[in-house]
């Protein structure tokens, strides 16, 4: 069978820093060419929409994919898949993905009849079951499946992580992909899952709190294999068990593997775990980002972060003397007033580390979705991307995303002003020589995407798709019932 498996454009308000790899489609895309099927991906934050239809027409897909790991994506998604079925009655098409998984019902009812159905959860075991069932469109036993019939059994996990590695050789333009002055980039996957439990968070319910590690073997195995000089790793929290992580090292240190890495984890694990960070220093790990989240015990108690302003102060420490350059994210609530951001940029000024701010948005699948969703201002899905307020703004909402903007504007002018650039003038030359131009376009993209006008009018456009809220508004369902993946069940 030929199989296209799609990912959506970009969301504007990440562009400007990175664009990564879809490490999550190349996985479900090597499991489907391992069940013998034809399979091609396309990335929409690389081609476009025509290069899509030209790709339709030109392979003739038996059945397209989408993968819809952002739910700022939905809109996009649900209008391809309504003109692929008007242009081709016969191709299947279906939708997976991390936000996929939460709102399967709604998006088979906005795509009224154009989606064939959803598949939630991980999409390696599942994705060649319901290629097989096509033929006889027997859906109802496919795990996972849900259509508008109803829902097949419980996804499965996959526990053996080094089973499918990604189909990296479908991945078309690879020197696009950057982060930073990590151009170009390639993406790399050591575990999966996350053991905590962030009230704002829904990596921890899709994978039912479950965490599984790759062989440190199959995993320098896979990074010997990249032709990119970079690698940002994935995982949601790097390194919590630090024998893991020197493993990885040990087998990369056996193949001569030398690379420059990019990781995310929390302050505890970097505190605690010093030492297998600062042997990855030594491996080529440059830059790190810490989701400190809240510079206030409160705000650490709101989130559920269980970290403290402590742990988060050593932890910067820690990176500054491993030599580390880090990015910090802080979520803004929308209650905050001018007072609070002065604070908050005059903390993050008083701090050599890069500092983002995302806002506090109730996303399906966390805990504040159930907690605040009777307060959400907005069901558009296109204002779910952390960049936009979706509950009530203590300031008038202009105003806040003036403060927003100006915050912003100003922790990156720490980093992308003229003094800055200074430094970065030889990295930029260099990458140029060598004709990577993401990470300078970049520089310049700044004030072309961040703009409070924009943001504030975007809450006015019309609305053809709207987000169905929770059932029971305010009230918290059972923990197990908030989980895509109950590890308890059906696990293969
Ligand atoms: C790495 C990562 C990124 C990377 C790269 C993402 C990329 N290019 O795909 C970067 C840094 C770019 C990124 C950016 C953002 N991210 Co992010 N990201 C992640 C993270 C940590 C891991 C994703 C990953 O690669 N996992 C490993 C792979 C193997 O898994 P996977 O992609 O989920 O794919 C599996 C399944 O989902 C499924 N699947 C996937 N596609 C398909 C398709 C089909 C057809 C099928 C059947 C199955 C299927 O099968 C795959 C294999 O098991 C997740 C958290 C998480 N644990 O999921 C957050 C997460 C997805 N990100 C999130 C957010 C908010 C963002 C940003 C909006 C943040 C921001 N303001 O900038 C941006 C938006 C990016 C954009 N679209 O432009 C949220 C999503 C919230 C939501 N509900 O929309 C998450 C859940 C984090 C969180 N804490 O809540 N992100
Ligand atoms: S925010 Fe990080 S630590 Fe908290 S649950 Fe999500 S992935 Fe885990």
């Amino acid at each position: 069978m030929k199989l296209l498996l799609v990912h959506p454009s970009p969301l504007m308000y990440s562009e400007i820093y990175l664009r990564l790899e879809p490490i999550g489609v190349e996985r479900v895309a090597a499991a489907a060419l391992a069940a013998g099927h034809e399979v091609r991906l396309l990335d929409l934050q690389i081609f476009s929409h025509s290069d899509l239809w030209r790709e339709i027409e030109e392979f003739r897909p038996h059945a397209v994919g989408f993968s819809v790991n952002y739910l700022a994506n939905v809109p996009e998604i649900i209008d391809l898949a309504k003109a692929i079925k008007n242009a081709r009655a016969d191709c299947f098409v279906f939708v997976g993905g991390h936000s996929a998984s939460f709102v399967a019902e709604e998006l088979l009812e906005h795509g009224t009849g154009a989606i064939d159905c959803v598949l939630r959860g991980e999409g390696e075991l599942a994705t060649p079951i319901l290629l097989e069932a096509l033929g006889d469109r027997q859906l109802g036993k496919v795990p996972g499946v849900v259509t508008v019939e109803g829902s097949g059994p419980p996804p499965p996990l996959l526990l053996d992580l080094d089973r499918f590695p990604p189909a990296r050789h479908l991945a078309r333009r690879r020197h696009k992909y950057f982060i930073g002055v990590l151009d170009p980039c390639a993406s790399a996957e050591f575990t999966r899952g996350c053991p905590w439990d962030c009230s704002f968070c829904s990596a921890w319910t899709f994978y039912g709190r479950s965490y599984r590690q790759s062989s440190p073997e199959a995993a320098a195995e896979e990074l010997a294999g990249i032709q990119e000089p970079n690698v940002f790793i994935v995982d949601d929290v790097a390194f919590i068990h630090p024998e893991h992580g020197f493993a990885i090292g040990r087998a990369l240190e056996k193949r001569k593997v030398k690379k420059a890495y990019y990781l995310e984890t929390r302050t505890d694990v970097l505190c605690r775990n010093r030492e297998v960070f600062a042997y990855w220093r030594r491996l080529g790990l440059l830059y790190m980002f810490l989701g400190l989240e809240a510079i206030d015990e409160e705000g650490l108690k709101a989130h559920r972060k269980r970290a403290h302003v402590d742990t988060n102060l050593e932890a910067l420490e820690v990176a500054r003397e491993l030599g580390f350059t880090v990015a910090i994210n802080l979520i803004a609530d929308p209650d905050w007033d001018t007072r609070r951001f002065e604070v908050v940029r005059e903390w993050a000024l008083s701090i050599p580390e890069i500092v983002h701010l995302t806002v506090a948005t109730p996303y399906p699948g966390t805990e504040l979705w159930h907690t605040e969703s009777r307060r959400l201002t907005t069901l558009d899905y296109r204002l779910f991307d952390i960049q936009h307020a979706v509950l009530p703004t203590r300031l008038p909402l202009h105003k806040f995303y003036q403060e927003l903007v100006k915050t912003q504007g100003v922790l990156n002018r720490k980093h992308l002003g003229v003094a800055a650039l200074r430094q970065t003038a030889g990295i930029a030359a260099r990458l140029l020589a060598q004709g990577q131009t993401n990470f300078v376009r970049m520089l310049w993209k700044f004030n072309k995407v961040y703009n409070a006008t924009r943001q504030y009018e975007e809450h006015f456009r019309p609305v053809r798709y709207a987000l169905r809220p929770p059932r029971r508004a305010g009230v918290m369902p059972p923990r197990a019932e908030l989980y895509v993946h109950d590890p308890r069940a059906a696990n293969a």
